[in-house]
């Protein structure tokens, strides 16, 4: 086998860690990098910190992507960062069955991963290097998810690590699981190998090299500078020179024509189940030479690494803005749910000023409460004369006025009932409408809280003893409570309650009797009787105001149900400004560190008969 040169040539030579470290030649000064890692650290710190908890289209993939570039700054671009002068990783990836470890397994001469009949195969990465360098994949920098093993294994999660001293010092392989596979699991760690690799070689045979899964890898290689190498295996030799010239048309197209591509005739697998050395020469001697140039090597890991780090800017600009939808979109929801409780107070509000309240069983109560047609009719005596009339009516008449007590409490507890259900209603289909919002409803948020008549009752009957105090307070000082006593601010301040369910205007001219507006009238003659315009004035709008107050602090307790699940998802404003932030630092940093020599091509040409 002379595909890798002498392996004596290798043995005394330093580990190419030390060749292709900061102080060859082409390497820009040693702290040129230094600000790199830092600014990197803050950008995996400000990935970490962002959160997608609200279902948006964007939300899903915005997670992927930010796992992916979490475990790529883990395993790649942090320690290769810091290594610089670590071997040259070679992923090989590509289909199943196209032959990826048969061919590892030959360029090294020895079977350090399995191949087989049965697909996908290669199930957990093999990766293989020189002793010399097998400190440094053992030591666990790289790929740091993935537990090192030396025995065989089928699981995702280990990198079983084997050495080959054929394989000169300063390059690895990694064998890796299915890139197309039908296995998930396969598929994630594919993705994530050659997330991690300084040089995909990309293996697929003259029946696989037009599917669509390898070259949406190979496109998003070429967008981010990634070096790329491709084998085209398995090639029946008749039909070589016209799949070669198609594969390197489709290449071409894809702006990957600079890829070096090895044509490798189908052929027979020896008792090792090893290609000849004439079909892989050509590669081996294209490796070999790659291991001998330091300087080359050195510049395909920058130009990896480089095009690694340019295209975490867009990449991290598209999670930034997915991290703003989602604040965006709970503001959108919170907005819906305000919407509709606004609408609930409005309704209140309305139907305190339009009368509606005093009907049905309130204006009943009342007339029967001020002595119905005798008190209408007694309207246009003296004030003095009413006010006796008043007191009379109220003393010692307890009943009516306890019965108007309660109408006026269930009037206003079925209001609120009403429009604390109507305003459940219409959150929760401005929820369901909105992918987000569908998403974290309970079947119990489309009706109000199951204690909302309780805690009705309980305003009502709160604010009926605030209207009491502010009768209380107000009239303190004045002769009529003090003469009349507990009875008389207990008629007064059910006369406030009544005109607070009335329209604003207070002194209608025409009087309508034992109409709605006349009961109106009535209510506020009593108590202009009683307190004098603007004394009257004062006492209704306060307890109006109180109600209000009461009623909006309960409808914004049945709307925080709905805020508290949007609260609980919001991902902190600042998040898409500060990803931004960090990946503009890993910008400017990698141009201070100018990783990347001259754009181009770093790879050496397949000139050893590689193209057709
Ligand atoms: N005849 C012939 N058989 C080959 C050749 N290359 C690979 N094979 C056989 O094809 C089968 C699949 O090869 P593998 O090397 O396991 O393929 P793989 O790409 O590693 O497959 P996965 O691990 O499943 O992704 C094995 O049985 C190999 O022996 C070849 O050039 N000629
Ligand atoms: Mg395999």
């Amino acid at each position: 086998m002379t595909t890798h040169g002498d392996p004596a040539t290798h043995a005394g030579a330093p580990a190419v860690a030390a060749r292709t470290g900061p102080d060859a030649g082409q390497d820009p000064p040693a702290d040129a990098a230094e600000g790199l890692p830092a600014a990197l650290t803050g950008l995996r710190a400000a990935i970490g910190a962002a959160r997608f908890p609200l279902t948006l289209p964007s939300a899903e993939p915005a997670r992927r992507t930010a796992a992916g570039l979490t475990d790529q700054l883990d395993d790649y671009l942090l320690p290769r960062l810091a290594r610089l002068d670590a071997p040259l990783l070679v992923v090989v990836g590509g289909s199943t069955g196209a032959g990826k470890s048969t061919l590892v397994n030959s360029l090294v001469q020895a079977r350090v991963s399995a191949a087989g009949v049965l697909r996908p195969t290669t199930r957990s990465p093999v990766l293989v290097c020189n002793p010399a360098d097998a400190a440094w994949f053992r030591q666990g920098e790289l790929l740091p998810g993935l537990t090192r093993t030396t025995e065989p294994s089928e699981h995702p999660g280990t990198l079983q690590l084997v050495t080959a001293p054929a394989l000169p010092a300063g390059l690895a392989f990694l064998d890796a699981p299915d890139i197309d596979s039908v296995v998930d699991a396969n598929r994630a760690l594919a993705g994530q190998l050659l997330a991690a690799a300084d040089l995909w070689l990309f293996v697929t045979t003259a029946a696989r090299y037009a599917d669509a899964v390898p070259w949406e890898l190979l496109r998003s290689a070429r967008a981010r500078g990634t070096a790329v190498a491709m084998v085209l295996d398995r090639v029946p030799p008749e039909a070589a020179d016209e799949i070669a010239a198609h594969l390197s048309e489709m290449l071409a197209a894809q702006d990957l024509g600079a890829a070096p591509l090895f044509v490798l005739p189908e052929t027979w697998v020896d008792g090792q189940g090893l290609l000849p050395d004439r079909v892989t020469a050509p590669l081996g001697a294209w490796f070999a030479r790659l291991a001998a140039d330091a300087e080359t090597r050195s510049a395909v890991v920058r130009q990896t690494l480089d095009g690694a780090l340019a295209a975490l800017h867009p990449t991290v600009d598209a999670l930034a803005d997915a991290a703003d939808e989602q604040v965006a979109a709970t503001d959108a929801l919170d907005e819906r749910v305000r919407a509709a409780y606004r609408g609930a107070e409005r309704t209140v509000d309305q139907g305190l000023k339009d009368g509606r309240l005093l009907r049905g069983e309130v204006l009943a109560r009342w007339q029967e409460f001020v002595g119905t047609g005798e008190f209408f009719r007694s309207l246009e005596a003296r004030i003095g004369r009413l006010r006796d009339r008043v007191v009379a009516a109220v003393t010692g008449r307890p009943a009516p006025a306890a019965e108007l007590r309660n109408a006026i409490e269930s009037q206003l507890v079925t209001l609120l009932r009403g429009v604390a259900a109507e305003a459940a209603e219409n959150a929760y289909t401005g929820w369901k409408a909105h992918p987000a919002g569908a998403a974290l409803l309970e079947p119990e948020l489309a009706h109000p809280s199951a204690d909302l008549p309780e805690r009705a009752e309980r305003l009502v009957r709160d604010w009926q003893r605030g209207v009491l105090e502010l009768v209380r307070a107000e009239g303190g000082d004045r002769r009529f409570v003090a003469r009349t006593a507990a009875y008389a601010v207990n008629a007064t301040g059910l006369a406030v309650m009544i005109a607070v369910f009335t329209a604003t205007a207070f002194i209608p001219t025409g009087l309508e009797v034992a109409t709605g507006a006349g009961t109106t009238v009535a209510a506020q003659a009593v108590l202009q009787a009683i307190f004098g315009d603007q004394a009257v004035r004062n006492l209704a709008s306060k307890a109006r105001v109180d109600l209000l107050d009461r009623i909006g602090a309960l409808l914004t307790e049945e709307a925080d149900r709905f805020l508290a699940r949007t609260a609980e998802a919001r991902p902190a404003a600042e998040t898409g400004a500060a990803l931004r932030r960090a990946a503009g630092e890993v910008e400017k940093a990698r141009h201070r560190a100018g990783l990347s020599g001259t754009p181009g091509p770093v790879l050496p040409a397949a000139d050893q008969g590689g193209r057709a």
